[in-house]
């Protein structure tokens, strides 16, 4: 989990990498308290890995699973307006995975000048370090410093400021959607003490429809998603020397209508033990019981208005495609 194998490449082409040391303490004690409590459940950072964010790009390209492409077509057709409208000279990216969608912000920055420095902050330290050397040629000039860590633990050191003029924090892919609502709270209220006035947060969001579009996005008929989900498994045998046999859970998406939410589970085919080593722990399975790995929120206008509202910010600008499937949004300081 040591992101220092790369450094030296990243410092090659100009790119500074922050890394976080607690990841591994943080895994131990979030599958400690997640798999000794009922219902059982996992927190999704945990699928990134290597090969977990490899399996995440894969997803983007199913067939079923439409956020990816309804975001990207939306960022497409809005970029330049945006760009002109905001004019910044800083965009934090959040949760910037593999920066693949990253420059349809970037680019129109970069076209009208403004650009001057990024700041990639992901979980992974290995899809930032494959993404970066591309940014790096991509924008000459623009600082580029990439932060390992989660986007809900620690943004204070973002606050920093290195570049005047406008600032952008980005957090794409409707990822506010693995967000429970005072999850949420925490998450607008941090990013607000990243906002001067000027500033914006560019939210995207995954929009309520029929759960009939909604869950084959998260249980493609390749198994793309049921691999991604079991991946989480494979990390905790690696990480913490656990006994998983992957092949004893089976992968559950569900719409759950109260919620407006995906609720994605591995369920277990048949009652077993499992030994974590590391931590000492051995865990029981019923037969049919489930870990919750995920739950993708999806949203209604009056949602992310009334949510950003009550953590101090304003709903500046909501912008939605033809059919209302996948949004964007401006929110500000209040
Ligand atoms: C990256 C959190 C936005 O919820 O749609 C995709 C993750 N999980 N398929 C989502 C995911 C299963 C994704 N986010």
């Amino acid at each position: 989990m040591s992101p220092k194998t790369s450094l030296a490449a990243l410092e090659a082409v100009g790119v500074e990498l922050h890394a976080a040391p607690e990841t591994w303490t943080a895994l131990a004690a979030d599958v400690l308290e997640g798999l000794s409590t009922t219902p059982k459940t996992l927190p999704p950072k945990w699928f990134y890995d290597a090969r977990g964010s490899e399996l995440f790009d894969a997803i983007c390209e199913q067939p079923e699973y439409y956020p990816t492409r309804r975001e990207a077509a939306l960022l497409r057709t809005l970029g330049p307006a945006l760009a002109g409208e905001l004019g910044a000279t800083e965009v934090i990216e959040l949760g910037s995975g593999s920066s693949t969608k990253s420059p349809l912000l970037l680019d129109p920055l970069h076209q009208r000048g403004t650009l001057r420095r990024y700041v990639p902050v992901d979980v992974s330290a290995s899809a930032m370090e494959a993404a970066m050397p591309g940014l790096a040629a991509r924008y000459p000039g623009v600082e580029i410093t990439a932060h390992v860590s989660d986007f809900t633990a620690g943004l204070a050191p973002l606050r920093e400021r290195t570049v005047d003029g406008p600032r952008v924090v980005a957090f794409l892919g409707s990822t506010i959607g693995n967000l429970q609502p005072p999850e949420v709270h925490a998450f607008f209220g941090a990013v607000r003490e990243l906002l001067a006035p000027g500033d914006v947060l560019l939210l995207g969001h995954d929009l309520v429809k029929s759960p009939s579009i909604v869950e084959p996005a998260y249980d493609d008929a390749a198994g793309v998603t049921a691999d991604f989900n079991r991946n989480v498994l494979r990390v905790i045998n690696r990480e913490l020397q656990a006994d998983f046999d992957e092949e004893r859970f089976t992968h559950e998406a569900t719409w759950n209508p109260m919620l407006e939410r995906i609720e994605i589970r591995l369920r277990a085919t048949e009652p077993q033990v499992v030994r974590i080593a590391s931590l000492g722990l051995e865990v029981t399975f019923l037969e049919g019981e489930s870990i919750l790995t995920e739950i993708s929120r999806k949203f209604r206008p009056e949602v992310i208005e009334r949510s950003a509202v009550r953590a101090g910010l304003a709903l500046r600008a909501w912008y939605e495609d033809a059919d209302g499937w996948y949004g964007v949004s401006l929110l500000e300081r209040a």
